[in-house]
């Protein structure tokens, strides 16, 4: 496996120097300036490789290269965007990146209600507290149907917790569910929310299905053609939120996507923490399932509670046996002509991470623990 690290660009507060001090050799990075749906310039790809080899790393990952909420929606004239997202492809291959991370869920990418609960021990984690989303989406959101979406008692609590909240406090939350979204963009208000959730009424499981279909037959071709991987990130959490849709959760989810366009271009990234957070995903068994069709890997845990909350664990600890997976993505990796890359998804704020302004779960220390412990259940393995 290649043990690569997600960098944020020039703009992180972590430095490629700093990376190097970890061990990792490959970099996971995206052009995180451009909009989305532009495309992506040979010339700013090429510099930001050139920069990133001059610290002595190999891009092996672009992560994301993201979707444009209307070829999710699959609202209106939708060929630019597509011969667009090609472009980028081609761009990005003739510099020689050719795995492409992306998502797709509508409107947010991964959704914590907590960006530093307090770890035993010691240090912070990103954690998802079911009755905080429930306070969220049916008291500050004031969408009705949520009230389905969450049990009495969960509600109850969360209807309390909103009631003793000041301003300052609602605001946290909504500032920690958005924290999700990678770079600098769209991050909604509630207004904001309200109208982007507008957007999707009507689209449900199998309108965003079918509009995932059509974006897959668009760009696998010329990804198959130009030698490209691409890998699909499954959703965090993996179950609908806010009352969108969301395909890539589960085992059954991936083996459609798969099937979509049934050719190797068109594949999947192994996320141990989002996956696990469904109870009923058994994470080393998709891997096995998958493993012809995994080309990224992202390794973290997460601990499941009854309601439905969940916080990420030291990449050992968890529910997830890391151990078992890390197994079943070197037997997939073998035989193989590339290496498999992985990377440490998320990490809890330790030591020197606390106060440094980096992005909520990519602290350097943090990471750094998780990316050594994989390293060495990998090594041992090998033996
Ligand atoms: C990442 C995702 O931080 C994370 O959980 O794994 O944000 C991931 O970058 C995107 O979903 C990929 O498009
Ligand atoms: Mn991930």
């Amino acid at each position: 496996m290649i043990e690569s690290w997600r960098w944020f660009g020039p703009l992180d507060a972590i430095t490629l120097p700093e990376i190097a001090q970890t061990g990792a050799t490959g970099i996971v990075t995206a052009l995180h300036e451009i909009s989305y749906g532009e495309v992506w310039p040979r010339e700013a790809i090429a510099a930001r490789r050139a920069m990133i080899e001059a610290a002595g790393f190999t891009w092996e990952v672009v992560e994301s290269l993201p979707i444009h909420e209307r070829i999710k929606r699959g609202e209106g004239d939708l060929a630019p965007l597509f011969a667009n997202y090609r472009d980028s492809l081609r761009n990005l291959a003739a510099e020689g990146v050719k795995v492409i991370c992306y998502n797709f869920m509508p409107l947010l990418d991964w959704t914590r209600t907590d960006l530093k609960a307090p770890v035993a021990g010691g240090g912070a984690c990103l954690r998802f507290e079911a009755y905080k989303m429930a306070a969220f989406e049916i008291n500050m959101l004031g969408r009705a149907e949520a009230e389905a979406d969450y049990p009495a008692a969960v509600r109850a609590r969360g209807a309390a917790w909103f009631q003793s909240a000041d301003e300052a406090t609602r605001e946290g939350l909504l500032h920690a569910i958005m924290s999700g979204l990678p770079g600098a963009y769209d991050r909604y208000d509630i207004a904001g929310l309200r109208a982007a959730l507008k957007l999707y009424e009507g689209i449900g499981r199998d309108e965003l299905r079918a509009n995932y279909k059509r974006f897959l037959q668009e760009v696998v071709p010329c990804a198959a053609e130009l030698g490209m991987r691409l890998c699909v990130h499954p959703d965090d959490p993996p179950r609908d939120i806010l009352g969108l849709p969301r395909i890539v959760s589960t085992a059954e989810d991936i083996a459609w996507v798969l099937a979509a366009v049934d050719d190797p271009a068109n594949g999947l990234t192994l996320c141990s923490g989002s996956l696990g957070a469904n109870p009923a995903n058994d994470v080393p068994a998709i891997a096995r399932r998958f493993a012809d069709r995994i080309w990224f890997a992202h390794l973290r845990n997460v601990r499941k509670e009854p309601d439905g909350s969940f916080e990420e664990a030291a990449h050992l600890d968890g529910d997830t046996d890391m151990v078992a997976l890390i197994a079943a993505l070197l037997a997939a990796e073998a035989g193989r002509d590339t290496p498999l890359p992985m990377r440490p998804d998320h990490g809890h704020d330790l030591l020197a991470d606390i106060g440094r302004a980096t992005h909520p779960g990519y602290p350097l220390i943090g990471r750094m623990r998780g990316l050594a412990e994989l390293r060495g259940v990998a090594r041992a393995l090998r033996k």
